[in-house]
Parts: C-alpha cells; structure tokens; sequence
C-alpha cells in the first residue's frame, strides 16, 4: 500500500465552470482518488478556489458585492455543485486561506533570503479618479486596429488583435469610466526563475515517467520559450495576498499583493493545512504529505491539469518550491488535459457558451455525465460534446448495458425464484472460461487506471459489463429453467454475483449507482476484488436481495431536442 497524494487544478472562483473545465482536472482526478481509495491505498485528495487576482475582482463589481463576500458566496456554491458531482475531496479549500496568506509570505521569504527576489521598476496606467492603478484588462478603449469601442488592454475581443493600454484610443477605466488616466512608474517583485534554470532542466529529465506531452511543453518554456523569463509576483491590487517578507513587512511594497499565479499552487500545500485544522489533526499531520523531511519521502504525488495549465506546474511552481531550499514534496505525475469542445465550437464561461456544472445536474444525475465525460476524455486530442453522442452513448452504455444486465438478472430471479439467491449446482465449463475472460479484463482495467488511461480503462469497464449480457444471451436461463431447473439457478447465481462485481468495479465512475445496487443486493462496500473466482462466490445461496428500480432512463428524442434547444444559445451570468 502506498500514500497518494493527489490535486486538481483549483478552479477560478469567478462563476460557475462548465462541462469542459469539469473533464479537465477535477472529474478526472476524483475517477483516480476513487480508485486508489478502493485498492486500499492511503490518499489525500484535495481542491480549492482560485479566488485572487483580476478576474474575481471583475466578477464581484459585476455581481455589486465587496470581493471578500462575493468570493465566500461563491465558495460555498461551487462545493455545493462539486458534491452534487461527487467529488470526493478530502478538502475543498480556498487560496484565500490564512494558511495560504501565511505560507505564500512564508515562500516569499525564503526566496528573498536565497537571493532569487529582485525589485524591478515599471511604467503602468493609473487611474486618478479610482486611486489606483490599473491592470491591463481594467483599461478599455477603441481598437486602433478594427473600431471596436469595447476592447480591453491586453486584447480586442471582437479581432483578437493582442495589444498593449496605450494602443487604445480614448483609453477609459473599466472600473469607472473614468479617462483621467496617467502612465505612472511602480515597483514590483520579480522571481529570478533564470537561476533556477539548471536545477529545473535535471529535475525535468529524471521524470522519465512523464506523457510527451507534459515533458516536451516544459522543455518548450524552459528552451526556447520566454516561460523561464524572470516573472513580476506582485501586483497593484486591493485583493490578495498582501506582500511580505515571511511575517515581516516589506520596505517599499506596501500595499501590494502577490499576484494570483503565485499564491495559486501554493493552495495545495495550505490546503493540507486547512484540511488538518479542519479535521482537528496536528500541523505534522498535513506535513507527512508535504515535507519530505517529515514523512512525506514515500508518497506519490500526482496532479491533474488543463494543458494551458502544464507550463505553471513544471516550471513556475517547482522553481518556488526548489527555491525555497526546503524539503517539499515536488510532484511526480503530472497528468494534463485537451479541451473538449461545445457542439462545432468552444465551452466559454465569458460567453456562457455550453453547458454548466449546476445546469447539468438540473437534467441528469451526477452519474449520467461522469460516464460520458469519462469515457469521452479529452486525453490524447480535443473531444467534443454534441447531444447526439450524449444521448446515444447514455443509451447504450448505461441504459442496455449495465443497466439492462442488473434489471434482467434480479427481475428473472424474483420471478422464478423469489428474492433470493438459489444455489443450483457448481459452476460449469462456460462460467469458468467467463469468469478466466473477466480476470484478464479486471487486470487490464486496473492496468489502465494505474496509468490514469482514463479513456481505456472506461472501455474496459464497458466491456466487462457487456460479458453479463452476452453469458445471459448464451446460456438463457429463462429457456434453461424448463428443462433444468437447477441449473437455471446455478447460471442466476452467477448472474447476481456478477451484479455485485459491476457495482464494485464502477464505483470510481458511478459511485451513486454503485450505493445503489448494493443496497439492493443488500451488501456492504467490500474491498477491490482480487480473485474473481472467489468474489463471484460471495453471494451464495438463501441470501437475499430487492430488485432495484431502473437504473438509467433513456433519454428520448424529445428531451434532447429540448436541451438542444435550450444550450444552444448563450447563458447570462
Ligand atoms: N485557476 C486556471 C484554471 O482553472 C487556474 C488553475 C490554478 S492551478 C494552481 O484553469
Ligand atoms: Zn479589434
């Protein structure tokens, strides 16, 4: 047995994330946390919001909320939505944690006092009438290069043209209007990442384990990118974390903070923190996973990720952590996402394009869209959601394979036998080759999921769903029950013991329809099923069981006529 950690991306705190961002890191990572928990490992599972930095400041002017209590509000919704998907997070936190404020001065320091902290001194907009200065995406204007009055500082929306504040024409703030506006020096704190550049490159090449994918874009930022460029920490923020040097304060640096890249993945170790304290455990509690001087030399560190997040994690993050010069717990997996796509075009949050976390649970239950977006990942290339593959996929899969296995299987019980298992004879020639088939699936299965194959693994599993149906078409107990009795209850037995396998084994993707067939079994949550020959035995005669309702409903044509219809606009936030 081993202990894992294991985080996900920390979603930004400004509004509710769509089906897209959901599949990218966090989705995938409970389907992981999942799996090890039923193998038997120790796993410490974590999440957070990303609450710092412009884009929550925007979100909350727009919502007419002080940022403080927008972010606490929208704290609390994005749990609600992420237990309504079952995430099973040890904790969900918040990147505006004292922990986090603690801990994010504490690196601070630490890289100061190693002498990676420089002071660099900038020319910024600054707005006279709001006080302050202002961030490139707070200055809107008129695009010198296409008229569009509404385009913002670092870029025109409407010809996506990158561009720089004082490009625009009739440059305005964004938080008032105001175009009194001057170009003012400011001083900001800049991590010499450069330094580090050796130490990151050796770090990079001894994870021999990484997909290309993950390896080649760091490399990428690390060669011949500007990823590596020394990077400014701070900013001319009210909201965030203010800069200090550890506990002290910083000459010159008042009443900045730091900025949101740099406090975000810090979250994950102030996390364990905030899960400790929340759970009444002791600071060397959450140290065993973070400190490889303090217990956490043997643990397993995997992250789950967007691919535009990659760059960050490989890069930005570690050299805070090598940085520091002290014992932490560096990440050893990295597991990195595509996108998946909305019907011919983009999820978008700005454009409230697609479908939202808390919209597809009004539809469906949380399982119906685990599967889908599991076994849809978008691992090896952009994927794509069109309602017809949704409803067609839910179909076939959920509904006339598992499901139409449990429900056939307990109903032709009940109705020859009663709610009980009957034992008949001995397993004969065709369960024992079924029962050899599913011992290589199971092992594959679980070869997969080791390897986060999240894809694969999903066929597998659909595979060893699909044996039950095929072994009920080949052996038809129905027709064996009027010439041999006995054995028609030898082959239901089987049936009903592969109904506990199926629950067992579709827990990391079905966790509501797992509790569900075993409380109709009447069975307890048992641990990973080692012996197949031995668990399909667990269920023996006399023992008895509720035949559940169905399991999954099909969508019909009109209910995806109907979403189709109501998705295929724009949301307003
Ligand atoms: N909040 C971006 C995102 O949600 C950012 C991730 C931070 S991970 C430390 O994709
Ligand atoms: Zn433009």
């Amino acid at each position: 047995m081993a202990r894992h950690l294991i985080t996900s991306a920390i979603p930004y705190i400004n509004g509710i994330k769509h089906l897209g961002n959901l599949i990218g890191s966090q989705l995938p990572a409970d389907l992981f946390a999942r799996y090890l928990r039923a193998r038997g490992h120790e796993v410490l599972f974590l999440c957070a919001t990303d609450e710092h930095g412009t884009p929550a400041e925007l979100a909350a002017a727009k919502a007419a909320k002080p940022v403080a209590e927008y972010c606490a509000e929208m704290h609390a919704v994005q749990a609600r939505i992420a237990e309504g998907f079952r995430l099973s997070f040890d904790h969900f936190g918040r990147s505006s944690s004292p922990q986090n404020h603690a801990l994010t001065q504490h690196f601070a320091g630490r890289l100061a006092d190693a002498g990676l902290i420089g002071e660099v001194s900038e020319k910024q907009v600054y707005s006279i009438t709001d006080g302050r200065f202002l961030p490139d995406r707070y200055i809107e204007g008129t695009c010198p290069n296409c008229g569009y009055d509404k385009a913002r500082g670092d870029q025109c929306e409407n010809c996506t043209k990158q561009l720089d504040p004082t490009d625009l024409i009739d440059a305005r703030s964004a938080v008032s209007g105001s175009t009194d506006l001057e170009v003012r020096e400011t001083k900001h704190l800049y991590l010499r990442q450069s330094e580090l550049k050796d130490e990151l490159d050796a770090w990079i090449d001894s994870k021999t384990e990484w997909p290309i994918l993950t390896t080649s874009i760091a490399k990428k930022w690390l060669h011949d990118g500007d990823g590596l460029r020394d990077r400014g920490i701070t900013r001319d923020l009210d909201w965030g974390i203010p800069v200090q040097r550890g506990t002290q304060p910083w000459p010159g640096m008042e009443g900045k903070v730091f900025y949101v890249w740099f406090d975000a993945p810090i979250e994950y170790i102030a996390c364990a923190s905030e899960w400790a304290a929340a759970n009444g455990l002791t600071d060397a509690e959450w140290q065993r996973w973070w400190r490889t001087d303090k217990g956490a030399e043997d643990v397993r560190y995997t992250q789950f990720m967007g691919k535009d997040n990659v760059p960050f994690h490989t890069l930005s993050f570690p050299a805070t952590l090598i940085g520091s010069g002290e014992n932490w717990k560096m990440v050893d997996h990295l597991k990195s996402f595509n996108y998946l796509n909305y019907d011919g075009g983009q999820f978008s949050t700005s454009q409230g394009r697609g479908v939202f976390m808390d919209q597809a649970l009004e539809l469906l239950p949380a399982d119906y869209w685990r599967w889908w977006l599991l076994s849809h990942a978008p691992e090896s290339s952009d994927s794509e959601f069109t309602w017809e593959i949704f409803q067609s996929s839910v179909n076939k899969d959920l509904a006339d394979v598992l499901g139409n296995f449990v429900s056939r299987i307990t109903k032709f019980c009940r109705s020859k036998f009663g709610e009980e298992v009957p034992q008949g004879g001995a397993y004969g020639e065709i369960e024992t080759n079924l029962i050899d088939d599913l011992s290589e699936r199971v092992d594959r299965y679980a070869r997969h999921m080791e390897k986060m194959e999240v894809r694969k693994s999903a066929q597998e599993l659909r595979a060893i769903w699909a044996c039950g149906n095929e072994y009920l078409q080949t052996v038809a107990p129905w027709t064996t029950f009027k010439t041999n009795p006995e054995r028609a209850a030898m082959q239901t037995r089987l049936g009903l013991n592969l109904a506990h396998l199926y629950a067992v084994l579709s827990e990391p993707y079905l966790p509501d329809t797992t509790d569900r067939v075993l409380a109709s079994l009447n069975v307890e949550k048992t641990s990973w099923p080692e012996d197949i020959a031995e668990f399909l035995q667990r269920l023996s005669s006399g023992h008895s069981f509720q035949t559940p309702e169905v399991l999954f409903a099909k969508i019909t044509d009109e209910q995806r006529e109907d979403w189709q219809r109501k998705f295929s606009g724009t949301r307003n936030p």
